[in-house]
């Protein structure tokens, strides 16, 4: 949900760094719910300040906590680790000592750190990037295996769960408030036609003997940051969702961009399509990291999971379009709409290579 811009900077920097000069402070990095800022010092250090979207995330204490809890919980195992090319962020507390920091306009701040040397893309450009993601997320995954989920708060209630999501789509159908409905009938009805596909599968990876684990929910390709020289993955960043779920949302969620041949918000849909490379890339260095204790259940769950976390990242974003666009930052009236589009299509695509990625998994499975 978008806020005003009404905050001092210079003001904010204050109550995380009273002694210290900053000149200068620029937009950063392309995600669509918080503003993050690079801040660099007159000694040349640098840091991210993130304005924090409270709409998003309601409860603001409970998030940093989490992000508290789960960066000390990788450093510690990091630490143990010799030799791991591996990272991980940190949250710098306020002059206060407080992981967050509220401004007089209701805003909330945090500062973590910035890895040197590193970058991110939106998109794969090779099996190696591909590869180097899945290991990222796995690895990530799997430090993580021992963190109690159930000490961890849920930062968006109900974040991947289908039926909740279409209950959404649903209100937003019927109410139609800023009249929009017409003008999205194709993609309406795509939505609907996948609706009892989705829920059972949701239904699956919820019953009472299913694994929830600690994932990390957002492992889009631009969450991994890559080595600016090696290009091999050194830290997965935007921990705002790492919270209790299951394996397939990391893994569906990833493959929605890293094996699209195209940009999520893709207008040209012929464009969109998996490239079978980039997916098995990905599940090699996925599983060779967070592969080993998975059940056998969970393993039949992954074939799946790029199709509902595509889908549901369509209908989350066709229900903002007809919700006038209150949750994603957008460029344009039609954007919501066109990533929608863009989603639905690959949705499509995955169908057709599912005979393929199926053979991938299982091949995989078996080596
Ligand atoms: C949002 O802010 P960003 O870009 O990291 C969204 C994800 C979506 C993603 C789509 C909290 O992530 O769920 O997959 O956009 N995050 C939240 O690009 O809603
Ligand atoms: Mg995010």
């Amino acid at each position: 949900m978008k806020s005003e811009r009404r905050f001092s900077l210079d003001k904010i920097l204050a109550a995380y760094f009273p002694d210290a000069s900053f000149n200068s402070a620029i937009p950063f990095g392309s995600g669509h719910i918080n503003d993050t800022f690079l801040i660099t010092n007159l000694a040349g250090e640098k840091y991210l300040l993130q304005r924090i979207n409270h709409q998003v995330f309601q409860d603001v204490a409970g998030l940093m906590n989490n992000m508290e809890r789960v960066t000390r919980h990788l450093q510690q195992k990091l630490a143990g680790q010799t030799g791991s090319r591996f990272t991980t962020i940190q949250v710098i507390p306020n002059a206060e000592g407080k992981l967050f920091h509220q401004d007089e306009s209701s805003n909330y701040w945090r500062v973590i750190t910035f890895i040197p040397n590193s970058v991110t893309y939106d998109l794969v450009t090779s099996e190696d990037q591909a590869y180097q993601a899945g290991y990222a997320f796995g690895y990530f995954q799997q430090l993580l295996s021992d963190v109690p989920g159930d000490t961890l708060a849920e930062t968006i209630p109900q974040f991947h769960d289908m039926k909740s999501r279409f209950a959404k789509f649903d209100a937003a159908r019927e109410i139609d408030s800023v009249d929009r409905v017409k003008s999205a009938e194709a993609d309406i009805e795509f939505a609907l036609s996948q609706r009892k596909e989705m829920i059972a599968w949701h239904e699956l990876v919820t019953q009472p003997d299913f694994p929830r684990r600690v994932t990390h929910n957002d492992t889009k390709f631009n969450n991994v940051l890559l080595d600016r020289e090696s290009q091999q993955a050194i830290c997965v960043i935007d921990l705002d969702t790492v919270m209790p779920g299951v394996i397939g949302y990391d893994f569906g969620d990833a493959i929605r961009t890293i094996a699209n041949t195209a940009e999520e918000d893709e207008a040209e849909l012929t464009k969109i399509s998996v490239n079978l490379d980039y997916y098995r890339a990905f599940a090699q260095g996925f599983l060779s990291e967070s592969g080993q204790q998975l059940t056998t259940l969970e393993k039949q769950s992954l074939h799946y999971a790029p199709n509902y976390m595509t889908f549901i990242m369509g209908l989350r974003m066709l229900t903002d379009y007809l919700q006038g666009d209150i949750y994603y930052k957008i460029s344009d009236t039609n954007h919501n709409l066109r990533r929608a589009a863009a989603q639905f299509k690959l949705v499509a695509e995955l169908e057709k290579s599912a005979d393929q990625t199926q053979q991938i998994l299982t091949e995989i499975f078996q080596s």
